[in-house]
């Protein structure tokens, strides 16, 4: 739209590097970073970045926005969602497809409608949830004509999403031969349905019950058995909200070993601790339901080291806001809460301040864990998540020495309620560049409902190096088979 900006004298961090320069802007697009450009004429704005760093905006690479679930629908849609996004600094992300009984294309239909209000651009993966031979061609199309390389399987949720061993077994191969990314929600559906059952006949209804009945093995479980069955078809696999230590571990040792499995912790299970839902007032506690549970305290501080190791890659959220009145379906029984919480506002300032302002990883990889790896696993790099020649202008400017206070009284999701309520910290975005615009600065949001775009994302990336060649060692590495020929005569 012709705006012209400059943003001078802060320092620029991409993954890969940060150094002392300025960032020329024009039709939102990045046309230069350097040292000491040159103003030019009146009609570019100059943004002053002294002692703040320029980085490229979050993408959050796990949100519900305006998903029907649990018998109601997300409050935060495609715009709401985006303001907060937007104020916290995350220029973009990739949302879930959930097929309409089944059926994907007239799942992405109603996604897109949903998304007419969007304000930043965002991406899709897609849910499956039944298997024949329509939904693997369905599958094909998404990838070829729709700009979706990646398909979610929920391996909990019995009765609803929940996928069996054969379905999972299926999508697998079919996500493999489309350079599309097999995802799973790892937890044993099965043993879920069997432990809230133990806890309602031990008479144990509230929020409480909700962490209770499906504790971290059955989480490790579900990503133990994920991982084996995507090396016995030898395909990468994405972990979202890794929780527990439990699949945490089940992660290390696959990578260890070579195999190429991304685990995705959350804001969520990175900072916060179950005790929370043992609050005698429900409204607090139903506000932390959310599955996998958020764990004992001690697993966020392990999925922090990990993350730390590399053993996990990116930070997302699952931003899937109720507010109070939904939560409350559940009041007398844990089963019907509304499982969600917030975050996608609250993501880049968390991470930072927990992270970053503690020295457990550096601002570089903190552009790398917020931005970066999500634009290269789904394959977008570096047109997102950085700050290049030719990179699409989503930028933010954080001060690190500015302090922040969370919570519903400040954020722009349309919830009652914050699970970061109360939560203080450092290090603040003070402006954010969506696509050229500036979209937030002084604490003011200037966005435009249906300004967002639709980001395709092409198939096999980065994730498939090296599939086909492995594909091939191990053909080779069978054992000849037995010549049974007739004997002779
Ligand atoms: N977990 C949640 O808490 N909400 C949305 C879906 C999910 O898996
Ligand atoms: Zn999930
Ligand atoms: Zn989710
Ligand atoms: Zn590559």
């Amino acid at each position: 739209d012709g705006t012209r900006i400059l943003i001078k004298g802060g320092t620029v961090v991409n993954a890969h590097r940060a150094e002392a320069a300025d960032v020329y802007i024009e039709d939102g697009v990045v046309l230069a970073v350097r040292p000491n450009i040159p103003v030019g004429d009146d009609n570019v704005r100059v943004i002053d970045a002294t002692g703040k760093y320029v980085m490229p905006g979050g993408i959050d690479p796990h949100t519900h926005l305006a998903m029907e679930f649990m018998g109601t629908v997300t409050i935060d849609d495609f715009f709401s969602g985006h303001a907060a996004a937007l104020a916290g600094g995350t220029t973009m992300h990739i949302d879930f497809v959930i097929p309409v009984n089944g059926n994907l294309t007239a799942g992405l239909e109603s996604y897109k409608q949903k998304a007419a209000s969007s304000a930043m651009d965002y991406g899709f993966h897609m849910a499956i949830t039944k298997w024949d031979d329509e939904v693997a061609r369905e599958m094909e199309v998404m990838v070829k004509e729709h700009g979706i390389n990646s398909f979610k399987f929920f391996m909990a949720y019995k009765g609803s999403l929940m996928v069996t061993d054969d379905l999972l077994l299926e999508g697998l191969k079919k996500c493999k031969s489309l350079g599309a990314l097999a995802m799973v929600h790892a937890e044993n559906g099965d043993a879920v349905a069997e432990g809230q059952q133990r806890m309602i006949d031990l008479g144990i209804t509230g929020p409480e019950g909700h962490a209770l009945s499906r504790p971290p093995i059955l989480e490790g479980e579900a990503t133990a058995r994920a991982i084996r069955l995507a090396k016995f078809i030898n395909t990468p696999l994405y972990v979202v909200h890794v929780m527990s230590i439990d699949a945490m571990e089940e992660i290390a040792k696959a990578k260890r070993e070579g195999q190429k499995v991304i685990g995705e912790p959350v804001v969520s299970g990175l900072v916060l601790d179950d005790s929370l839902l043992w609050d005698p007032d429900f409204t607090i506690a139903s506000k932390y339901v959310m599955s996998p549970p958020i764990r004992e305290a001690g697993h966020g501080k392990a999925l922090q080291a990990a993350l730390s190791s590399g053993i996990l890659q990116l930070v997302g959220t699952d931003h899937c806001t109720f507010n109070s009145t939904q939560k409350a379906f559940g009041s007398d029984d844990f089963r019907k809460i509304p499982n969600g919480v917030n975050g996608i506002e609250e993501r880049m300032h968390i991470v930072w301040d927990s992270m970053v302002e503690t020295g457990k990883i550096s601002v570089t990889d903190y552009v790398r864990v917020t931005s970066t790896e999500c634009a290269k696993i789904f394959n977008i790099y570096p047109r997102k998540g950085a700050i290049l020649e030719g990179s699409d202008a989503d930028i933010i400017i954080l001060n690190p020495e500015r302090r922040f206070v969370m919570g519903a009284h400040a954020h722009h999701s349309r919830s009652n309620t914050n699970v970061y309520e109360g939560r203080k910290g450092k290090g603040m975005v003070e402006v954010t560049i969506s696509r050229g615009r500036v979209v937030w600065e002084d604490g003011v949001l200037n966005i435009t409902p249906g300004s967002g775009r639709y980001v395709r994302m092409p198939p096999f990336g980065h994730v498939f190096d090296g599939i086909e060649k492995s594909d091939a060692a191990y053909r080779s590495s069978l054992r000849a088979p037995v010549q049974r020929g007739k004997a002779a005569a």
